[in-house]
């Protein structure tokens, strides 16, 4: 289908799905490793790094590392930009990944998930630096999460639909599950945690409100999910519909969640199945970090909920 194409992408997204497959095997095993307890550091968020979160990262960060394809790195863990062995190569793609999101709730079994989005490097004459991960959202070459849960699952897109890969412990193999995986037009499901209420606006107390009552869309009222793990309740909101939220609040002026390691590609793979996502009044393909570690507001979902609270709350017509 793409003739100029080189094989290089296949084989970068095979090194992640091996790093995928090492993290499964850590977060099946971490509880009687000893891996569930804190490192002792804090990340550049403020966050209470737990030692599984170093060890995912380390993972990570030595696989992509090694591979002659990336020339930089970002991980949620890290600072910094992180440079490769390939930076003098030429490793034509940047990487920015959330090692292990969820790790909060991994003493509980909840399903945790590992996130990333790659670019092109904007200019491969100039060194590598920070401005090659401040690129709009549509500019992604190829976004992806892992869900560590009843199953492994590995769902990907290059720009060409999304699809969705399940591990074959028996082999050690993903296995191709679903074919360009499409968001229903309309869900029955809203996922938020509304234990932010007193920080929420009215217009989106409203719309919460409107949900859980006789509203305007569904004669009845929608049923509620929210597992706290980002990676589970945006799968199920992928293959289930509905509408998933995290906006700003009076609390979180900037957001809660990471713009370029967890909202930029989990948007793009929501564009990607025919849904929506954003940041309120944006569509978050259209948005450009400033920074690597920036948060912002994040809704996403089927068509039918994502116009109707756009509306309702932004005054936004997607
Ligand atoms: P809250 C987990 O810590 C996480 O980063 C995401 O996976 C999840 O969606 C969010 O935080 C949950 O945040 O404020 O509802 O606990």
């Amino acid at each position: 289908m793409f003739p100029d194409s080189t094989g290089e992408l296949s084989d970068l997204l095979v090194s992640i799905s091996l790093g995928v497959k090492l993290i499964s095997q850590m977060v099946a095993t971490a509880g009687f490793k000893g891996l569930h307890g804190y490192s002792g550091h804090v990340n550049t968020h403020g966050d209470e790094v737990r030692q599984i979160d170093r060890e995912a990262d380390e993972v990570l960060v030595e696989l992509l590392g090694s591979s002659d394809h990336f020339g930089l790195l970002v991980s949620e863990e890290r600072d910094d930009v992180i440079a490769t062995q390939a930076i003098g190569a030429g490793g034509k793609y940047v990487i920015a990944f959330d090692p292990l999101d969820g790790s909060s709730n991994i003493g509980s079994s909840i399903p945790t998930g590992t996130i990333f989005c790659i670019f092109r490097r904007q200019d491969l004459a100039k060194g590598a630096s920070e401005q090659d991960f401040c690129q709009a959202g549509h500019a992604i070459v190829a976004a992806g999460y892992s869900v560590y849960g009843a199953k492994t699952s590995f769902v990907y897109s290059a720009g060409d639909g999304v699809h969705d890969f399940t591990l074959d412990p028996s082999i050690g193999e993903f296995v191709l599950t679903e074919e360009r995986i499409t968001v229903p037009e309309r869900g029955n499901i809203f996922s938020v945690n509304e234990g932010n209420w007193c920080w929420w606006d009215d217009r989106m107390r409203a719309f919460i409100a409107d949900l859980k009552g006789r509203n305007l869309v569904a004669e009845k009222p929608y049923t509620g999910r929210y597992v706290g793990s980002l990676v589970a309740d945006f799968d199920r909101t992928l293959r289930k519909g509905g509408i998933f939220m995290y906006p700003t609040d009076s609390k979180r002026p900037n957001g809660r969640l990471r713009l370029l390691y967890e909202c930029l590609p989990l948007a793009f793979i929501m564009e990607q199945s025919g849904g929506f996502a954003i940041n309120g009044r944006e569509r978050l393909i259209d948005v450009t970090p400033t920074n690597i570690h920036q948060r912002s507001a994040f809704i996403a979902g089927s068509p039918t909920e994502m116009k109707w609270f756009a509306r309702s709350v932004y005054d936004y017509d997607l």
